[in-house]
């Protein structure tokens, strides 16, 4: 039963057609599926008023939600949304574009998430058919449609559909796990040093200069010791997360190794570098990090040196010098900020 229509007008059709709405939605409140699902919705581009019906009445009936278009224009306008259907059933010839243009069209742009298309035809010449397909169809339903293989075709392509979404969630997480540290969530240290050797091109081109910080905790061994492992694990997320709180959206924090962090800070020169890096050190060895047996007082030393433009040093020397004055750091004490010039790196 069909109980509410929304309508959708294609912008273009609205001076094309005074009386006739050429894109509708339809959906029923009756007959949904209880699963709890979302609903699918699907596109029907078809200008035969009775097919278009038929269509819309027995897509409703299974539960889907339907947007109805009279024309190829309405329907490639949908088409484009962000949240256009994911399934669309295109009928080969109508006014505006034909089926199989629509086809070619979405296909050449490309993109995701992937529309599956269906060319609803009366056309039973196998040439045509194969035409459709190479036009980019999925599939094709020949009219008047048979409602039992409508109903497998439309269950084939959501299969498809899911499917897909699979692909793009697992390729999705596979990313994640390439590029991000799993216990901090920060970079990787192959996606920070990465970071790194893109903004030094960067700023070759752009003359600015990079503020490099490397920093390591103080005496964390001492915390696993005394505290255990998942304390100590406990720390490193929370060490991250001050971290992440004192930078900018373009800066780059990444996890270099056990309870070592890399920071790289676009724009930053000596005098910026110096007070940027006091500010994560004080927010590092702030409040106590609180865990089961109480607070755990955490403390980091830091390296920095900053990327001048005019310099051709590498980023792994770059690591070298920041490393050389986080030893220093150490050396000095720890819980302290040391600065060590690159250029004159190169040039001694
Ligand atoms: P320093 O101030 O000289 O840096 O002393 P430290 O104790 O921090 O340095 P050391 O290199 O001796 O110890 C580092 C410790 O970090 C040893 C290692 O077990 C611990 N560690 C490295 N990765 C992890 C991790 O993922 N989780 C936990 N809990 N500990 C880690
Ligand atoms: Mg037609
Ligand atoms: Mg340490
Ligand atoms: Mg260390």
């Amino acid at each position: 039963m069909i109980t509410t229509k929304t309508l959708i007008l294609a912008e273009d059709s609205r001076t094309r057609y005074t009386n006739e709405k050429t894109c509708l939605a339809e959906r029923s409140t009756g007959d949904l599926p209880s699963s709890g699902k979302q609903t699918m919705r699907i596109l029907i581009a078809e200008d035969s008023g009775p097919s278009r019906l038929a269509l819309e009445r027995v897509l409703v009936k299974w539960g889907y939600e339907v947007v109805s278009c009279l024309d190829g224009f309405a329907a490639w306008e949908q088409l484009q949304l962000p949240d256009a259907p994911r399934l669309a059933i295109l009928d080969w010839m109508m006014p505006g574009h034909s089926g199989p243009e629509i086809c070619r069209m979405l296909r050449a742009k490309g993109g995701e998430p992937y529309i599956y298309l269906l060319l609803l035809t009366s056309k039973t010449l196998k040439e045509d058919l194969i035409a459709g397909m190479e036009a980019g169809a999925d599939d094709y339903v020949t009219k008047p449609f048979d409602l039992h293989e409508l109903n497998v075709r439309i269950r084939a392509g959501m299969r498809i559909l899911d499917l897909q979404a699979e692909l793009m969630e697992a390729r999705e997480k596979l990313r994640e796990q390439a590029t991000k540290d799993a216990l901090t969530g920060l970079w990787n240290r192959r996606s920070i040093m990465e970071i790194l050797e893109r903004e030094q091109a960067r700023s070759q081109r752009e003359g600015a200069p990079i503020g490099v910080l490397m920093l390591d905790l103080d005496h964390f061994k001492l915390v696993n010791d005394r505290f255990g492992h998942l304390a100590g694990d406990e720390v490193l997320r929370e060490a991250g997360r001050r971290l992440l709180a004192s930078v900018r959206p373009y800066d780059g924090v990444g996890r270099f190794g056990g309870e070592e962090f890399l920071v790289v800070l676009p724009g930053c020169d000596e005098a910026g570098l110096y007070s940027r890096a006091e500010n994560m050190r004080m927010s590092i060895a702030g409040p106590p990090v609180e865990n089961v047996s109480g607070g755990i007082v955490v403390t980091a030393s830091f390296g920095a040196t900053v990327f001048m433009p005019q310099s051709v040093i590498s980023a792994s020397e770059l690591i070298r010098v920041a490393d050389e004055a986080l030893y220093e750091a150490k050396r000095a004490g720890r819980n302290r900020v040391v600065l060590r010039s690159s250029l004159m790196e190169t040039l001694s």
